[in-house]
């Protein structure tokens, strides 16, 4: 059985920023630990606190990089783009141990996460031969209209520990197809999995200058990244609240933003469902990550009259979970992030218990005993009598916690649904196909599945959600990404030798 590699002998491996393709110290000479979250003695690496001083050296690399890389013919840069992809391939099972090490999912959970990066790796290259704009009639004649994407300048990216390898290649290769230049910050506790990604770019021969990471804090690295001149693009992943802070810094220099933020996602079980299925796909929607997804399913809206049993079935699948060090095979569910995340799930649990009223049917405690007891585990926990307006029902957990809600019937299920700030991902397990396409149409999310949990995404499609979950924008799916990282170019050319004005000039039709 694999263990964590303890380092406590030895002097923590220490990473740089890469910088206009040097990897560099940050100017301050700050570090900062990264810690294993199911054994924290494991420091996994110490890594830059980067400042102002370094965001400005990575954005001044990106710019002076850009009018090469937008030179560069898209089909070019798409080669670079498989060979990464390749280079992915050959060390999937290196990249999953360390992002294991570094944020707690499961080895089988992480190896997928670099397999989502690896598909959008892929599929994005496929893109550098089509980048379509069309050509459209002019209503004057001798006259053609046709509209090209061109590229936007320097992207800034910022990512979040949860998907450390998928969520930046869902941003950064459709960056870099569409011929941006781009600095990355990724989370705080997750800059290995990032930096695993860009040496594999560098090698892979990305130019210098045209990705570059900058390693910190949110207020020291991101904010100035966000309100730096140079930067045109800021696209966000993370909490609403710092994805508000984000956007109306952008807004200050007018830059283009994407928001992917939080989610209140529910699974809706209908009194004809496959009760097995509905409670095996609650499971991993709940706690799988240890519910730490966007897309977790942390609300289950179930019919009156199978709730008894669908609870009963669900239990009966979350007690034998095993939780420890995800390092180890027989692991189904790892620890949280970080301390921090520690304390507000367990803040939520008290609110359930003790304002909201519910009843903690299952779980809620921390483990900190034996094997736990150096690092951040909680146990998985089912809330049922939940009712749609308690807190622990309409508040973002982001951890192993459910809420167990009943409904009279199908409107009530949607309305339920519905009732949350957020718009990301939704579900319903029904055997019946007009309940179904009703619940469909319905939801006011972005992602919706039927017979299935409200988690597991593909690349190539659409990745985002409505209300306080984004701003509009979608990634994932090309039209969708290359929308983000792309600007419009409208073309006119008049090959008519004359002046002709659009909607002013008269057009006689022959023989009218
Ligand atoms: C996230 O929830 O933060 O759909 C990203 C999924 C994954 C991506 C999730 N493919 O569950």
């Amino acid at each position: 059985m694999a263990q964590a590699k303890l380092k406590t002998d030895t002097k923590p491996d220490s990473y740089k920023n890469y910088i206009g393709g040097r990897w560099v110290k940050p100017a301050s000479g700050g570090m900062m630990e990264n810690l294993n979250p199911a054994d924290t003695r494991d420091v996994v690496g110490l890594f830059p606190a980067s400042t102002a001083e370094d965001v400005d050296a990575a954005v001044n690399a990106a710019v002076e990089a850009f009018p090469k890389w937008k030179a560069t013919p898209a089909p070019k840069r798409a080669e670079i783009l498989y060979k990464l992809g390749q280079i992915l391939i050959e060390r999937k099972e290196r990249f999953a141990q360390d992002m294991t090490r570094e944020m707690g999912k499961v080895l089988k959970e992480t190896r997928g996460d670099v397999q989502e990066a690896i598909d959008m790796t892929f599929y994005t290259a496929g893109e550098g031969r089509r980048l379509h704009g069309y050509t459209t009639p002019s209503e004057l004649p001798d006259k053609m209209a046709m509209c090209v994407r061109q590229p936007i300048g320097v992207s800034a990216l910022i990512t979040p520990w949860n998907f450390p390898m998928a969520i930046p290649s869902w941003k950064m290769m459709p960056a870099l197809i569409c011929g941006n230049t781009l600095v990355i910050k990724p989370a705080e506790d997750t800059p290995l999995s990032t930096i695993n990604l860009v040496k594999a770019a560098e090698e892979a021969g990305v130019p210098p200058g045209v990705i570059n990471i900058v390693m910190g804090v949110g207020e020291q690295a991101g904010a100035p990244l966000t309100a730096h001149p140079g930067v045109r693009l800021v696209s966000f992943t993370g909490s609403t609240d710092t994805g508000r802070i984000v956007a109306t810094k952008a807004a200050q220099t007018d830059k283009i933003c994407s928001l992917e933020m939080g989610g209140k996602n529910v699974i809706m079980v209908m009194e004809d469902a496959d009760l097995d299925l509905a409670a095996e796909g609650a499971v991993w929607g709940a706690f799988g990550t240890s519910g730490q997804r966007c897309t977790a399913a942390s609300r289950i809206v179930v019919h009156k009259r199978v709730y008894k049993k669908f609870v009963e079935k669900l239990t009966e699948r979350t007690k034998p979970l095993r939780i420890g060090n995800g390092l180890n095979k027989n692991v189904e569910v790892g620890p949280v992030i970080n301390q921090d995340a520690v304390e507000k799930i367990l803040y939520y649990i008290g609110v359930g218990k003790d304002k909201d009223g519910a009843t903690l049917h299952l779980g809620g405690n921390r483990l900190d005993k034996g094997e736990y007891r150096n690092g951040y585990f909680i146990e998985p926990t089912i809330f049922t009598d939940v009712a749609p307006r308690m807190r622990i029902a309409q508040e973002e957990i982001f951890g192993p916690v459910l809420s167990v809600i009943p409904c009279r019937d199908l409107d009530e299920a949607i309305e339920i649904g519905n009732s949350v700030k957020y718009g990301l991902s939704a579900s319903i397990y029904t055997r019946d196909v007009n309940r179904a396409f009703t619940a469909m149409e319905a939801m006011n999310t972005g992602i919706f599945y039927v017979n299935s949990s409200t988690i597991g995404a593909e690349v190539h499609l659409p990745f985002g959600g409505t209300k306080a979950t984004g701003n509009g924008h979608r990634e994932g799916a090309m039209a969708s990404s290359l929308d983000i990282f792309s600007e419009w170019k409208a073309i006119y050319v008049d090959y008519s030798g004359k002046l002709q004005k659009a909607q002013i000039d008269e057009f006689k039709i022959a023989g009218s």
